[in-house]
């Protein structure tokens, strides 16, 4: 049910918030003005936010540096966690009401069920934090339209509608802000509980040849409003990550004025590609001229070889579902996480990698595993992935490089038999090698070939997944 008094509130909100959009379009700060001003440091008043006006680059700075971040798929689906009257669901978790062909009144009953009283803020936060995530993108509302927040517009909300009645976005953003990570949100343009939405479309919520004749209304009084609870009332979040944009009545030119209105509540924040209709199936290209969006999402892969020209985040699951599955057993090994995560940084892109909490509230042991893994090599060899860029010269035979200022990042995935590590020149002349597990940087013997230069490696691989040798060049 909605609270009609606080819906014409926000309502007027929006009006003056567009507005707001227009004057910040027509006074050129926008991000197709591109004028690349770092001199223009004034100050743009949006609301409750007061922002700094930042060049893209600038904006872009912090997300580019992190490298890696936490995905959390969290919501009703982790309640029936695949299986609906005794009958295994199949395809992804968060998926269930859809394939599942649950009614909307049917579904609506987890919510009932959903009281994670072994929720802790903190503790994710810390898990992200140790595994050497920079930023957590957690679903305020997916597909199945359950928020995760205290909204204003809506009682299908974790506020009214379950027994746990505690605002987990808010409690999130307290442990973000206190620990240093970047909090951001996920959000689905597609709701399949929302009659002016897809809800009608039952059996087939996702039904991509059908129209619903008041989709702008679900856009204008629902979607933007909660937008604007999200991006006034959780502090500077870092990330609207939409998606479900692939719906009949989602256009390109609603996806660039969606882009303009959030921009407008938080002139820094940067918006996926999936804002618009830009995205090429699950390879995630984003044209950025073209379309709205200030990043590619490859979902489930990593291109390879990158995506040249455009900044890109691949996102991926541990086990084969973003929502929790309690018999989903088919993990990937930390070790080819890790690979993953380089392989990612190697080619200038980000890695956001999935854990889906269960119902309890608590991280399934298998992910938490996992996140222990990494953060263990991230400990050692963070350096060789945050604030780094892509490899100057592709994929080596033995692994993967990454590259800052003047140093070069090995990432040796097969040790050399002969102990020697060959790498291309690319241009650069080598001062010294060092192993970065290796507290005293002792160097290691170098020799420099007209198109490659040799590292002589002692005989044991100080980490069996992957050692990173840092090779530091000469200032020209
Ligand atoms: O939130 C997770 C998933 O629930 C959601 N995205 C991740 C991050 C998602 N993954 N897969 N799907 C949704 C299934 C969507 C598949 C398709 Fe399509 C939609 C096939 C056709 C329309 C996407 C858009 C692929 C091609 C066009």
């Amino acid at each position: 049910m909605v609270k009609t008094g606080c819906k014409r509130w926000i309502a007027v909100g929006a009006v003056v918030l567009s507005l707001l959009t227009a004057l910040y379009i027509a006074a050129g700060c926008n991000e197709e003005t591109k004028t690349g001003s770092a001199e223009k440091a004034a100050t743009v008043k949006t609301g409750p936010a007061t922002e700094k006006v930042l060049t893209e680059d600038e904006r872009m700075a912090w997300w580019r540096d992190a490298r890696f971040g936490m995905f959390i798929h969290w919501g009703l689906y982790a309640v029936p966690a695949g299986t609906y009257r005794g009958e295994r669901v199949n395809g992804i978790g968060e998926w269930i009401m859809n394939n599942g062909k649950i009614p909307v009144a049917e579904y609506e009953k987890f919510a009932g069920q959903f009281n994670p009283l072994g929720f802790n803020a903190d503790e994710w936060v810390r898990l992200a934090k140790n595994a050497g995530m920079k930023y957590i993108v957690i679903t305020s509302k997916h597909h199945d339209g359950f928020c995760l927040w205290d909204s204003k517009v809506t009682n299908y909300d974790i506020m009214d509608a379950t027994p746990f009645q505690r605002d987990i976005l808010k409690e999130l953003a307290a442990a973000c802000k206190k620990q240093g990570i970047k909090l951001c949100f996920y959000h689905s343009i597609m709701d399949w509980h929302h009659p002016d939405a897809q809800a009608p479309f039952y059996p087939n919520y996702n039904d991509t040849s059908k129209s619903n004749p008041n989709f702008n209304r679900y856009v204008e009084n629902y979607l933007k409003p909660q937008l604007a609870e999200l991006l006034t009332n959780y502090g500077p979040i870092g990330v609207l990550w939409f998606d479900g944009e692939w719906v009949k009545d989602w256009t390109e030119p609603q996806g660039k004025a969606l882009y303009a209105y959030v921009r407008s509540l938080r002139p820094t924040i940067l918006v996926n590609n999936r804002v618009g209709k830009g995205r090429k199936g699950m390879e995630g290209l984003n044209k950025s001229d073209e379309y709205a969006g200030d990043f590619g999402t490859p979902e489930q892969q990593v291109p390879a070889t990158g995506l040249p020209g455009v900044d890109w985040e691949t996102c991926m699951t541990m086990n084969d579902t973003w929502g929790y599955k309690s018999y989903d057993d088919h993990w990937k090994s930390a070790e080819e996480l890790i690979r993953t995560l380089v392989d990612v940084a190697s080619k200038g892109g980000n890695f956001l990698l999935n854990v889906g909490p269960m119902p309890e509230g608590l991280i399934p042991q298998a992910s938490l595993d996992r996140l222990k893994g990494m953060g263990d090599w991230m400990a050692v060899n963070g350096a060789s992935i945050h604030g780094t860029t892509a490899s100057p010269f592709g994929r080596p035979k033995w692994g993967r490089c990454t590259a800052q200022a003047n140093k070069r990042y090995l990432h040796v995935f097969q040790w050399p038999a002969d102990g020697k590590l060959e790498v291309p020149r690319a241009g650069a002349n080598a001062d010294k090698a060092y192993l970065l597990a290796d507290k005293k940087q002792a160097k290691l013997p170098v020799t420099a070939g007209e198109d490659k230069i040799t590292i002589s490696l002692p005989d044991k691989a100080p980490d069996a997944i992957d050692s990173v040798v840092v090779l530091v060049l000469k200032n020209k």
